[in-house]
């Protein structure tokens, strides 16, 4: 009996062993890998484009309070980003806000300086969004570099927005955005993998749309002649890699029409013109005739879900896990207390691949829902697949991860001893599948593919890093526990706290009488610091003006 309480004890102490996040340097990776929110169905999520999440980080900021506090000086605003689908890095947005009049256009710009990566944003808006033209009119760019040697000042994101209002009353939105894969797999290095996509969309006032994304993939790896040959959008063999100008290994045209409940849309792939095609179980068999492939989604009411490879896994250290492996018997398990009767998930394990993948098994799940159906894959699926659409009596299907693990879950590892932490770093959002012959979706009609801006569209405005004071709006309460700067207090604009005789706004250390300026924001005061030198992020060798964008396929 001695032995086995002794056993017990040390078992259940080391469940607790795992430090608190809250002891973590806020530079420790557990911390500053923020959690992003994805679209289960990317392809419209970038055709709508981030727009949205970017204006609400904009009218969070309170600018109407802030504007036009002087020539080029800003203020802090600590904004909840994730209540924007932004990333959580909650470290303070240095905001200047301009319109001299209400009749001028509102300029904003934003920054956020810090040592992982610079992100830059402008918005000129000349005319607010409203229920009738929920795109306004306006320009905005948002521009991302790393600031990680050595790949300071390599591109990780690159967007730029514009709508108009046409002659004929028809709003018009543009848009280009560049995505380094490293946003979409954080183990990918960067500069390996590079998303373009170019969207247009003509918008009717006070109904709907319809619009065009086009899609291009470029790897500078060789593509597995495996994924070649399985997958219609791939090139098919001797592809020249490099963007903008080399062929794309992946490409895709997505059209849609939307009205305010619904759109419907239509994937054409790659270099064959082959339309998305969906398993039908009813049938036993694929289809992919182009009045059969037209997919339709709510607008509204999505459900979540992890997907399996975008968690965070760490050590005891809070650094992201080394280990690494595809190979499902080479993975290390882990128990989890979870009940099903699904099969894929039998021996009561999660698997760990490497630092953002766990496994927790396969279910088939209705898309309207996230409901289940049966207790395995779905029909006509292998496991491991989760692209397949399947269509059962009407409605569609797909294989999701059978449960997400939650944040914070502490996983003990058989195979080691070890424990890890687990955290959710990419959560996505399903809009719910509509059925066949739903009317709201049968009174919309796509159009035909529309030329879409190329990579010449991009703007790149330069926005430099303002002298600011004090933090001036905070949309963080004190229990968020993630960033501690976010737990901060924020000050009256004209208030002087430390009676320096330097208004909070000015004032940089509002509580240090002694000090106020920090135009490098590295929080030392300037007359006691080495170096204040404002990084500047240069696109020059990033713009590929004198190239071509890769144009020789099907829409
Ligand atoms: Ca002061
Ligand atoms: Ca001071
Ligand atoms: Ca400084």
């Amino acid at each position: 009996m001695r032995i086995c309480l002794f056993i017990s004890l040390l078992f259940t102490n080391y469940l607790f062993l795992f430090p608190a996040l809250s002891s973590f340097s806020e530079a420790s990776p557990i911390k500053r890998n923020g959690k992003l929110f994805y679209i289960h169905q990317y392809q419209l999520d970038v055709g709508f484009g981030r727009v949205n999440d970017y204006l609400c980080l904009f009218k969070n900021t309170e600018y109407k309070n802030f504007s036009n506090l002087g020539d080029g000086i800003g203020y802090e605003a600590i904004l909840d980003n994730n209540a924007c689908q932004n990333g959580e890095v909650n470290l303070p947005w240095l905001v200047v806000s301009k319109q001299p009049t209400s009749s001028d256009n509102l300029v904003m710009e934003m920054s956020m300086p810090n040592n992982i990566a610079d992100p830059r944003i402008k918005l000129i808006l000349e005319e607010e969004t409203s229920a009738a033209n929920p795109y306004g009119v306006l320009t905005l760019d948002y521009n991302y570099v790393s600031m990680l040697a050595p790949t300071l000042n390599t591109p990780i994101y690159n967007a730029t927005y514009e709508s108009s209002v046409l002659d004929n009353n028809q709003v018009q939105f543009k848009a280009t955005v560049y995505i380094d894969g490293i946003i979409l797999d954080n183990l990918i290095p960067l500069g390996q993998q590079v998303y373009f996509y170019g969207t247009k969309i003509l918008h009717n006032e006070n109904s709907g749309g319809t619009g065009t994304v086009t899609e291009l993939i470029f790897n500078t790896n060789e593509i597995s002649p495996f994924l070649a040959a399985g997958l219609v959008q791939y090139f098919p063999n001797g592809y020249t890699k490099n963007y903008p100008d080399g062929n794309p290994y992946s490409i895709s045209t997505t059209n849609f029409a939307y009205n305010e409940n619904v759109v419907k849309y239509e994937i054409t792939y790659g270099y064959t013109g082959q339309k998305n095609s969906f398993y039908n179980a009813d049938t036993s068999s694929f289809e992919s005739s182009s009045s059969g492939t037209e997919l339709c989604v709510s607008r509204t009411g999505s459900w979540e879900y992890v997907p399996s490879k975008k968690y965070g896994v760490y050590d005891t250290n809070g650094n992201r896990i080394t280990f690494s492996t595809t190979d499902p018997a080479q993975a290390q398990t882990a128990d989890y207390d979870f009940t099903t009767s699904n099969v894929t998930y039998s021996d009561g394990k999660v698997r760990i691949f490497n630092g953002s993948w766990v496994g927790t098994g396969l279910q088939c799940k209705k898309l309207s829902d996230g409901s289940f159906y049966g207790d395995n894959i779905c029909p006509g699926t292998n496991l491991g697949d989760v692209f397949t659409i399947v269509r059962i009596n009407g409605h569609n299907y797909q294989n999701f991860p059978l449960f997400d693990v939650p944040e914070g879950t502490v996983l003990n590892i058989d195979q080691t001893g070890q424990e890890y932490y687990v955290r959710q770093l990419g959560v996505s959002k399903v809009y719910p599948a509509r059925p066949q012959g739903d009317a709201d979706c049968n009174s919309l009609t796509i159009q035909a593919s529309m030329d879409t801006p190329d990579h010449t569209f991009f703007n790149y405005p330069v926005v430099v890093t303002p002298r600011t004071g004090a933090i001036l709006v905070n949309k963080l309460n004190a229990t968020t526990d993630l960033f501690s700067q976010s737990r901060g207090a924020y000050y009256s604009k004209d208030g002087d706290e430390d009676r320096d005789g330097i208004p909070n706004y000015l004032d940089a250390f509002p509580l240090d009488p002694l000090k106020n300026l920090d135009v490098d924001h590295d929080l030392i005061e300037d007359t006691e610091d080495n170096d204040t030198t404002v990084f500047q992020p240069d696109w020059t060798n990033y713009k590929h003006l004198e190239k071509a964008i890769y144009s020789n396929y099907l829409k």
